[in-house]
């Protein structure tokens, strides 16, 4: 038999739940992903913290499936960009097609990517497919399902915690495998640089779906 013990569920009035579902909301829907950091460095223990949170995510069978890699090193950090640059202008300039640039046109991005430098932190995540033990080889399940849920966490903490970040994927993304020294099983899954947006930056004037086009009732 497994082990079972009791599950803590939080009490609330239907007035708590109200409200706290409503301020999780309010809160959520003024994150925006920004491309322009100011260089104050993040205190480590907010990012662990912002990390324990992520590994709160359900997995697939608990393997929680999932490294993370802080670098905060600049010299790293410029190898990161220069890397993920010349990827980027090779996909700008050959490789995404015209519609997929169209699309990109309202977010005015280009391969140009100093916040790799910039932003006091880059958290990459890497999905982990399988792990070996020995001879032994053993898969992960719904890797990517559970590596994007555990993002998803990431990218609230680090909102709620008066940071802001990028959901960057530089593509293709193995070299950060290489330059982060990661083992085959390790697959760079995001690469989201963290700080405090540069005073007076914008972002783009987009906005979110309704309710009505994303819900049906049934
Ligand atoms: N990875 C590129 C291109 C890019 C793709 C999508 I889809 C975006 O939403 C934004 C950018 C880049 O980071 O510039």
């Amino acid at each position: 038999m497994p082990d079972f013990i009791p599950y803590e569920h939080v009490s609330m009035t239907d007035e708590e739940q109200m409200h706290r579902a409503e301020s999780f909301y309010q809160l959520c829907r003024r994150r925006r992903s920004i491309r322009e950091f100011s260089n104050k460095p993040v205190p480590r223990s907010i990012l662990e913290t912002i990390i324990r949170t992520a590994c709160t995510a359900p997995s697939g069978a608990n393997k929680q499936p999932w490294r993370f890699v802080v670098v905060t090193d600049p010299e790293l950090k410029r190898k990161i960009r220069l890397a993920a640059e010349a990827e980027e202008k090779q996909s700008y300039e050959h490789r995404m097609p015209q519609e997929w640039l169209d699309d990109l046109a309202v977010l005015g991005t280009d391969w140009h990517k100093e916040f790799l430098d910039v932003a006091p932190a880059l958290i990459v995540m890497f999905s982990i497919p399988f792990t070996t033990e020995g001879e032994r080889t053993r898969k992960n399940y719904y890797v990517k399902e559970s590596v994007g849920i555990a993002a998803g966490f990431l990218l609230a903490a680090i909102h709620n915690a008066g940071l802001a970040a990028l959901t960057h994927t530089p593509s293709p993304m193995d070299f950060l495998q290489r330059i982060l020294d990661r083992p085959e099983n390790e697959r760079a899954f995001l690469l989201i640089p963290v700080g405090y947006a540069q005073e007076g930056t914008r972002v783009p004037d987009i906005h979110r779906k309704q309710l009505d086009e994303i819900v049906l009732w049934r």
